[in-house]
């Protein structure tokens, strides 16, 4: 497959969703620069302007504890508010201006109290901390509603508004339109096959191995044979598991571990601290059959050649489809080659 299709152009497509993705690999002939940027100015560990550290003021009045780990608080600029769902019917029964009411809660995660350090950087502990307080959200928040999403928007060019390491939970009345699709695909991938989609994909992936990038006893990450953004992760389990909320004690240990893993080669591919928006998929809460679903984790970070050469969903790919240069056999190899250690603490 690699050496047929690493010259000449070619579409692949999403089984998760559906879409395709036009691969150009002749545009990257050109040698690997790799360009390097650790130019960042440090950040102190406590900022008194920031919104999020311990024990400072937010933009609403509302004061942050002296929290010692992880800290979630209600948005103050939520963009989903509780509240029943009002009756649209009328407006429906048009073809041009259809609607229908959406509600819901959105919360902010503060990871650390940390300032200064990112995922990658926390001790591993930590990371598991993360993991524990996104499951619980997840359990807690999907008694009310059908979707919870749980992500991270990573640096300035992902605009993300402050360095301070967060994520953020918007639980919601309805079914988004990528789950959704989600959703259509994993269902009739267990129709005609009798397994999850994902589940039999993850073993598929480690056994060629061409886009790996890391692998333990209980999860993979791989750069996926679909990918749209140039360095685009995967992280998948090897095991059937549907929601966080269902992960055991040992199975969280070993996702801090691959997941610290990952971020630490992205910081280390341009010697910055790699942007990204992430988040997790898991079975909505509909009160529907879901054996379709499998648990993963979606990265989309958008740098392509240097800290801040960006590649640029524009032009083709806003009228007509997504398009890459680099393949992703070539994205995993680069991932492959870094360091796992972190640049920061070799210096
Ligand atoms: P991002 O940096 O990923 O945008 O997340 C920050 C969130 O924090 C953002 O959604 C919220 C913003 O609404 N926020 C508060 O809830 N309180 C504040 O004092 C500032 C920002
Ligand atoms: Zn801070």
């Amino acid at each position: 497959m690699e050496l047929q299709f690493n010259q000449s152009t070619h579409r692949r497509y999403n089984p998760l969703t559906g879409q395709w993705v036009l691969v150009s690999p002749h545009r990257t002939q050109r040698p690997w620069l790799g360009q390097k940027e650790s130019t960042m100015a440090a950040r102190p560990a406590y900022e008194p302007k920031c919104y999020l550290c311990p024990g400072n003021t937010r933009a609403n009045g509302a004061l942050n504890p002296q929290y010692k780990s992880t800290f979630v608080f209600n948005n103050d600029y939520a963009a989903l508010l509780p509240g029943k769902p009002i009756d649209t019917t009328e407006q429906n029964e048009s073809p041009f201006f259809k609607m229908e009411a959406a509600h819901g809660e959105c919360r902010v995660i503060c990871f650390s109290p940390r300032h200064d350090l990112t995922l990658p950087e926390l001790p591993l502990e930590e990371v598991k901390s993360i993991i524990n307080v996104w499951s619980e959200q997840t359990r807690e928040l999907s008694e009310k509603y059908p979707w919870v999403q749980v992500f991270e928007n990573k640096g300035a060019i992902m605009g993300c508004s402050n360095p301070h390491p967060h994520g953020q939970i918007w639980a919601n009345s309805f079914l988004p339109v990528e789950i959704a699709k989600e959703d259509e695909f994993q269902y009739a991938y267990l129709q005609s096959r009798g397994t999850p989609l994902l589940l039999d994909y993850a073993h598929a992936e480690l056994k060629d191995g061409a886009r790996v990038i890391s692998s333990n006893e209980n999860w993979v990450l791989l750069v996926p044979f679909w990918a749209v953004w140039p360095y685009e992760y995967l992280l998948l389990p090897l095991f059937p598991v549907k929601s966080l909320m269902e992960l055991t004690d040992d199975q969280k240990s070993t996702l801090a571990e691959i997941m610290k893993e990952g971020l630490i080669r992205y910081d280390n591919l341009f010697e910055t601290s790699f942007p990204y928006s992430m988040g997790w998929h898991g079975a909505p809460s509909t009160g529907k059959a879901n054996d379709h679903w499998q648990l993963h984790a979606h990265y989309y970070p958008p740098l392509l050649r240097s800290a801040t050469i960006k590649k640029f969903m524009v032009g083709y790919e806003m009228l007509a489809e997504p398009q890459r240069d680099l393949t992703p056999e070539q994205a995993a190899q680069r991932l492959r080659e870094v360091s796992p250690v972190h640049y920061k603490s070799r210096q």
